[in-house]
């Protein structure tokens, strides 16, 4: 499809009026939210990783890109988010301390919505008395903790020796997730669950309430 393939070459190089022009112009056509998003938006995304990090894109390309993304992102929010569900369960939800990527999180938050979780999001770079602060305060079913660089995963260790600390390890399950994390790596930090990907995160944080 023509405009998937504009938009997807839109949002590589980071034309945000482009982008958006496009994503109201799909949305117009009728084409789906979740069509422009994992057939244009989010594989841009990884081009643009994948230039990065084979020196073809460096941070400036890598931010322009990002912000283009983030403004579609804001088009399709309420039309991801259309929801009459009522709320399943409460989310507190951040990117760990050091980390200021937010795309990916804030996806995660807008699938949660859409699917009846009340989400209280901390934004990024939050340090593990923040989050311990917010889970005394909003007393969330689940915590989720967004790590996206390899040197700031072991923050989800952090956060949870915190919890442990606070006497809090106990009253609330742990989720993690991100670009680099798996599965195992999960695993080996103590986190409840994990998921690859917004979608596979609604139905693992509803399993983890069932
Ligand atoms: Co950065 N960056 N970045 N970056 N960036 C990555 C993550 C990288 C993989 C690029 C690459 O080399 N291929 C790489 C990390 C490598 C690594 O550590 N393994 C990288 C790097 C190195 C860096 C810097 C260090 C670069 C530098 O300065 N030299 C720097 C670090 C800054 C910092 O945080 N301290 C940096 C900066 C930036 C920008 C600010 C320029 C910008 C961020 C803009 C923003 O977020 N507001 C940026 C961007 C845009 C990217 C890429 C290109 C795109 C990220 C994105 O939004 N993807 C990224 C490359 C890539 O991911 N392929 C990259 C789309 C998004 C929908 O997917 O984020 O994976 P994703 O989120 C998914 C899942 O991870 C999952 O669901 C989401 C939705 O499906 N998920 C969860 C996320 N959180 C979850 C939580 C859950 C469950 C699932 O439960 C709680």
């Amino acid at each position: 499809d023509e405009l998937l393939k504009q938009l997807y070459d839109d949002t590589l190089v980071g034309n945000g009026p482009r982008v958006l022009e496009l994503t109201n112009q799909g949305l117009a056509m009728d084409v789906g939210p979740e069509e422009l998003l994992y057939e244009a938006l989010i594989p841009s995304l990884e081009e643009v990783g994948a230039r990065f990090e084979r020196g073809d894109f460096f941070v400036p390309e890598m931010l322009v890109a990002g912000k283009a993304m983030a403004g579609a992102l804001e088009i399709l929010r309420p039309l991801l988010a259309e929801t009459g569900a009522e709320t399943v369960g409460t989310f507190v939800m951040g990117t760990v301390k050091g980390d200021v990527h937010d795309i990916g999180k804030n996806l995660v938050n807008i699938m949660l919505e859409g699917a009846g979780f009340h989400v209280i999001d901390l934004g990024v770079q939050v340090a593990p008395e923040k989050f311990i602060a917010a889970i005394e305060e909003h007393k969330p079913d689940i915590v989720g903790f967004s790590a996206f660089l390899t040197t700031t995963m072991p923050m989800f260790k952090a956060n949870i020796n915190a919890l442990e600390k606070a006497g809090l390890r106990d009253e609330v399950i742990v989720m993690v997730g991100g670009a680099p994390v798996t599965q195992e790596y999960a695993d080996a930090v103590g986190a409840d669950g994990y998921a690859a990907d917004a979608s596979a995160a609604v139905a693992k944080a509803k399993d983890l309430l069932a």
